[in-house]
């Protein structure tokens, strides 16, 4: 009797221990908590305590060309040492291995780069950023198809996780007009939405993403829910004009995001303007839009945060930063 009760004893005891180990080696391995759903409320985005965010963040170069700064080290180090909060997927269609142009290999190696950045992403706590990333295609009704097949494979893979994040069309930009883009923009979300109730959607505009007024005019069927609308802004080259453009948009009522932003020319490179910077980065705050910087890589141009000579993937020291990183970190923290 006392034998048997013994061995109960002993394999309930034995259980609990490593029911409380496994609990703790996971709880370790998942480290940051998820972040919270978010759900857009008049021009603002609010997480699921009602909190408004200003989500800050940093956007990949393109994924066929650096795939190696997709690692859990690097999300979790700009977490932390930069105080980001976000992290963009860069995915272009058409350029260089581009989703659309490339095979069917390419296609697979890039819907691998994102599953791996969704996956460190909610690891490290960041919200991430699913980027359709069309530039020389500017009229997203090109490559409508594709667009189509591959936002149905996302949200449907990714529906139940609160940290994702789609953007539909980069830039449009060339001879496309507004109802291109909300014409495409409307089958899209009609795709997504089959599966994916609630995430965020990014719509861009013409000019690169720079039309938010004449949006505002025209706003997307409120049907579709949590959709913002893309501004993006290069502050040697954009300044006063378009922050009115974008102020009339919020005056309408348009929720903004600004998904791409930098603080040197529109080519991505050439000299940095603080002075212009820190006016955007002001009209940022005051109403609380979101801005996620370009670029995460060591590409010898200066819009990228990364020193070209330096190879590191995370743990980079200040000198090994460009001066663009250094301005714009110095304003996430
Ligand atoms: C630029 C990259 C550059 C690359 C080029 C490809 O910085 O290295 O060779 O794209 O055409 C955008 C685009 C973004 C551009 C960036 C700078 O969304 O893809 O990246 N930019 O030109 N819009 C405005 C500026």
């Amino acid at each position: 009797m006392q034998g048997k009760r013994g061995k109960v004893l002993f394999g309930a005891t034995l259980l609990m221990v490593v029911l409380v180990v496994t609990f703790v080696v996971n709880s370790k391995k998942t480290g940051a908590k998820a972040p919270l759903e978010l759900k857009v409320q008049g021009t603002h985005i609010m997480n699921s305590k009602g909190k408004k965010l200003q989500l800050k963040g940093i956007s990949t170069h393109g994924l066929s060309w650096y795939p190696e700064y997709v690692n859990k080290k690097a999300f979790k180090y700009m977490k932390k040492n930069w105080n980001i909060n976000t992290v963009r997927l860069a995915m272009y269609t058409a350029e260089y291995n581009g989703y659309c142009t490339g095979d069917a290999a390419n296609r697979q190696r890039l819907i691998k780069l994102i599953d791996d950045g969704v996956k460190y992403a909610e690891e490290a706590g960041l919200y991430v950023i699913i980027d359709w990333h069309i530039l020389s295609d500017g009229n997203p009704m090109t490559y409508k198809k594709e667009s189509l097949e591959f936002f149905k494979m996302m949200a449907k893979k990714y529906n139940g996780k609160s940290h994702v994040i789609y953007e539909i069309c980069n830039e449009p930009n060339g001879a496309v007009t507004w109802n291109n883009v909300k014409t495409y923009a409307e089958s899209v979300l009609e795709v997504i939405r089959k599966y994916d109730k609630d995430a965020i959607v990014i719509v861009g505009s013409p000019t690169w993403s720079q039309d938010v007024d004449i949006a505002a005019a025209d706003r997307i069927s409120e049907k579709y829910g949590n959709v913002v609308y893309a501004l993006h802004f290069y502050a040697a080259t954009h300044g006063e004009n378009l922050r009115q453009k974008a102020q009339k948009a919020l005056d309408a009522g348009l929720p903004l995001f600004v998904s791409e932003f930098g603080i040197c020319d529109a080519s991505g490179n050439g000299g940095i303007n603080k002075k212009e910077a820190k006016k955007w980065f002001k009209f940022l705050k005051t109403n609380k839009i979101a801005m996620i910087a370009w670029n995460l890589s060591n590409k010898n141009e200066s819009s990228a945060f990364i020193k070209s000579g330096c190879n590191k993937l995370t743990g980079w020291k200040k000198r090994e930063l460009s001066s663009s990183a250094r301005f714009v970190i110095d304003k996430y923290k």
